[in-house]
Parts: C-alpha cells; structure tokens; sequence
C-alpha cells in the first residue's frame, strides 16, 4: 500500500506532517496504536512516536529513525515500515508484527529535521555553542563518550556535544528508553546512505558483542532478504570495519548499556552515494519494501533462535 489516509511514501513529508499522521493512527487504530512521547528538543518540540500493541505480554522492539536530520529516507522508511505492520495483509509480515510491542519513533532530532527544510544538509541538533550550532546526536550518548570518531570541536559535523548527553534530546530519549528498557530485546537505527547494516561496538576500544557471531549471521541473513527484493547489496559488520570508528551512538548505549538487549543494528540505507543524502522520492516505497523485507528477516531469525 502507498497510502493510508492523507499521508503516502511518493513523497518526503515534514515533521508536522508526520506527527499528523501518528495522531491519525492512534484515531484509526485505538485498540493497537497509541501515541508516545520519547523527549524533548532544544527548541521545545516534543519528540513524538507510536507504541504499536496487538495484546500483552509481548517483548519491545524500539525503532529509531532521523537522528541525523537530513538522512530524509529515515523517517520515510521508519514510517513506510508502520505501516505495513498496521496494514499488510501477508501472513510473514503479520506474524512478525504481532511477535512485538513496537516503539516508532521516526525522527528523534524534530529540531534538525525542520531545520533541514531551510538548509537540506543539516546533520545535528540546534543548541548554540560557542561558534556554531549543534552536536552530532550520535555522538553524544553515554557509553564510551568521545572514544574516537568524534570531534570536540564544535563547528565539527560529528561534535559529540559539551559532555555525554549534553542535548536535551538524546538525554530525555534515554530516560523514556530506560523506563522501557527491560522489555526490549531489538533495537534498530535507521541512516542513510552507504547499504551497510552495521554491529555495535562503534567505539575506539575495539569491543565487540558477546553475540558477534550471532549478529553477523543475522545481519547476513537481513541483507539477503533484502537483496531478493530489488537486488540491492548490502555490507555487513562491525561499525569500525564496515564504515569507521565512531563512539557514542544510540545503538552502541542500547546494546553496550543494557546488556540482556543482544540484537542491536544501525542500517545504512539508499544509497551509495550517487544522490547521497538527496535519495529521490521515487525511492521511498522501493527502499521501504526491501527494508522491512531485512527487518522481518531479523525478527524472524531472533524468534526462532
Ligand atoms: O554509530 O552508526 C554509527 C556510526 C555510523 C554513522 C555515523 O557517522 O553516525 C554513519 C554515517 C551516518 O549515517 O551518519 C554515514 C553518513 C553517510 C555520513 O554522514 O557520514
Ligand atoms: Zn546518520
């Protein structure tokens, strides 16, 4: 399906527009969807998601989508990946839709997004440092903070903030990511571009997961699904081999904090680097086709192992 009600993935929506159609959906869908707040930003948004429920006692998948604001295929995917679990009727998917709890949250730097729509290639939050504006979101979260791949400069694209959760918005999304926490057993990361589904640890100290074994026959799994679709290809690994160093990340604190959480990725969507961050719309559906084909892939491989 293209479309579920005024909202489609023909198209880059803004932050309004999204936040709309997560408050449709909690109308459509009262007895599965309800609408959460994760956090705040420095400008005062709210950084709005869904918890999708089909009955209780269900383990949490968290999803989380734009930290980087101008990697747009995010939201649109995380989105595209929402519905679908709301309203595919293949029994695969619905099997694995109903396997979880879901935490969507498709754009957890609201302030860099809007930004984005006056300069498209901004990365960062908004908060003002001395010379400039900004940290990198994914620099700055609380496990092994500045341990390489990260700039204390603040004009720098990959700044990871004046301390540890120096923005109000990776420090309130981890105090609503605690209270949920011990539920949740996957957490997926969507950016863009390169085709990478990519393992923690991103930090210099070459640490890898108990499970690396595990996450790499996932992962590999996840990007031959994804590959069936449209025959994209896709890079597994480890983030230090796969890309570069680079410390204090969302998905390195999921799994490097909460150590019961064992299936962490950050996938590196569309594409390679021919429109880079500028993936044209045409591509929102068939991204988001073969995306949630790996993320099915995943949890369907994690439930029956
Ligand atoms: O922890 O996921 C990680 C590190 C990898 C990403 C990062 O730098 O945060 C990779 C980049 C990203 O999505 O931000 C890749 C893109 C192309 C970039 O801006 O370098
Ligand atoms: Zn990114």
């Amino acid at each position: 399906k293209t479309r579920n009600g005024d909202f489609d993935w023909t198209s880059y929506h803004d932050l309004d527009g999204i936040y709309a159609w997560l408050d449709s959906l909690a109308e459509k869908y009262p007895n599965t969807v309800s609408t959460i707040v994760g956090g705040k930003t420095y400008e005062g948004r709210e950084i709005r998601g869904v918890k999708v429920s089909f009955g209780p006692g269900k383990k949490v998948a968290f999803i989380e989508g734009g930290i980087h604001a101008r990697e747009w295929i995010s939201p649109a995917t995380v989105t595209y990946i929402l519905n679908e679990f709301l309203t595919s009727d293949n029994a695969t998917i619905r099997a694995v839709a109903e396997s979880r709890d879901w935490h969507f949250f498709p754009s957890i730097n609201p302030d860099g997004y809007v930004y984005t729509q006056r300069d498209r290639m901004w990365r960062k939050t908004r908060k003002p440092y001395k010379n400039c504006y900004g940290a990198d979101p994914n620099r700055n979260w609380d496990y092994y903070w500045m341990h390489g791949g990260a700039s204390s400069y603040e004009c720098s694209e990959t700044f990871a903030g004046s301390e540890a959760f120096s923005e109000i918005e990776t420090k309130s999304l981890s105090e609503y990511f605690n209270t949920i926490a011990k539920d949740v057993d996957v957490y997926l990361a969507f950016h863009s571009f390169s085709q990478l589904i990519l393992i923690p640890f991103g930090h210099a100290g070459l640490e890898v997961p108990e499970n690396n074994d595990e996450l790499h026959r996932i992962g590999k799994a996840a990007a031959e699904s994804l590959k069936n679709r449209y025959g994209t290809q896709y890079v597994v690994g480890n983030i230090p081999e796969a890309i570069y160093v680079a410390s204090g990340g969302s998905a390195d604190w999921a799994r490097g904090v909460h150590r019961h959480i064992r299936i962490a990725y950050t996938f590196e969507l569309r594409d390679t680097g021919r429109h880079g961050f500028l993936l044209p719309p045409e591509q929102i559906i068939p991204t988001g086709e073969e995306t949630l084909d790996a993320v099915v892939r995943i949890l369907n491989e994690v439930n029956s192992s």
